[in-house]
């Protein structure tokens, strides 16, 4: 089994916009903006719709800057997710059931309180680098192996 998602990073510098998760998969961390592929749905929309559900924000022009696979020892399934990028958006960040929006300072991205992956792809995003890989986790989600590779072109 196998899930599809997407994660929005807002990037206007030198701060980027994360959001606290609440509940469920991921609480209690901060990620980016995103979930679930519904059926039917690009992954641009699905980003889109993602961003204005929890975080009440139309994001204009979004561009893909990554795709990495989670796979896990647990029972967990594998979670394909694909990284995307905005710079401008319409309305005001506001909290949602799901998630307490935050900016945070490029220098003071709060990692410790992030997915593991994140420290490792995040950077390339900010500079604009595309990216491809794969991350194991264990049971404690820590990352037992991973690799990560810059690419010129995602298709
Ligand atoms: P529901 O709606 O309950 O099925 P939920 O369990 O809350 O969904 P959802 O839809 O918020 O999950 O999706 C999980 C989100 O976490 C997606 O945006 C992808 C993101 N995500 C999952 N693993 C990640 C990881 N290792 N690093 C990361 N984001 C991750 O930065």
């Amino acid at each position: 089994m196998m899930r599809r998602e997407t994660v929005l990073i807002v990037y206007q510098y030198p701060r980027i916009l994360l959001g606290m998760k609440k509940e469920r998969f991921g609480k209690g961390k901060y990620n980016g903006f995103g979930g679930k592929v519904e059926k039917g749905e690009s992954l641009e929309e699905s980003v889109i719709r993602e961003a204005q559900e929890e975080a009440g924000i139309i994001i204009i022009n979004p561009e893909r800057f990554g795709e990495i696979l989670f796979q896990f020892e647990n029972s967990e399934p594998d979670h394909l997710v694909n990284f995307f990028r905005a710079t401008e958006f319409n309305g005001t960040p506001r909290e949602s059931d799901e998630m307490r929006p935050k900016w945070f300072h490029i220098n003071k991205i709060p990692y410790n309180k992030m997915w593991e992956d994140d420290k490792y792809w995040l950077p390339l995003l900010l500079e604009n680098q595309k990216f491809r890989g794969k991350f194991y986790f264990n049971n404690e989600f820590k990352i037992v192996k991973y690799e990560l590779n810059k690419v010129n072109k995602l298709e």
